[in-house]
């Protein structure tokens, strides 16, 4: 008695098992496993971002691809603290953040790690940080 009872309890612990391991190849979204860096993907139309609210882990490899579907041109990048968003330039870009101005169509990806804080990431091609291109990615 006590031997079936006992193989009955491997056999729940197999099943148990085996409905937690499996998969894990369904990707997307934004977190990535240990190894890998956060992934954000951003989405540049005319004139705004796709998403304006993003978090992501301090000191941690963050990946920002920027893609412009627009069909004006367009970048990303996350300002310096003295900097105004409405304002900035590419100058004012945290350093390793700035991936120069994109056309219409093309994508590129930077990847920088950030302590914890909060960022502002604009596109600074005069005018659209006024129309709204802009965002708060959020390091914590
Ligand atoms: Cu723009």
């Amino acid at each position: 008695m006590k031997k079936i009872f006992g193989s009955f309890f491997a056999l729940l612990l197999a099943a148990a098992l085996s409905a937690c391991g499996g998969g894990g190849d369904s990707g997307g979204g934004a977190e990535t496993g240990a190894s890998g860096p956060t992934a954000l993907t951003f989405v540049g139309m005319d004139i705004a971002y796709d998403q304006t609210e993003v978090t992501a882990a301090a000191g941690q490899p963050i990946e920002v691809t920027f893609r412009n579907e627009g069909t004006l041109e367009h970048n990303w990048l996350i300002i310096g603290t003295n900097a105004t968003p409405e304002e900035a330039t590419e100058e004012d870009a945290l350093a390793g953040t700035a991936m120069g101005v994109l056309p219409p169509g093309e994508e590129k990806s930077i990847e920088f790690t950030l302590p914890a804080g909060e960022y502002t990431y604009v596109c600074t091609v005069p005018g659209h940080a006024v129309a709204g291109m802009l965002g708060t990615l959020t390091v914590e």
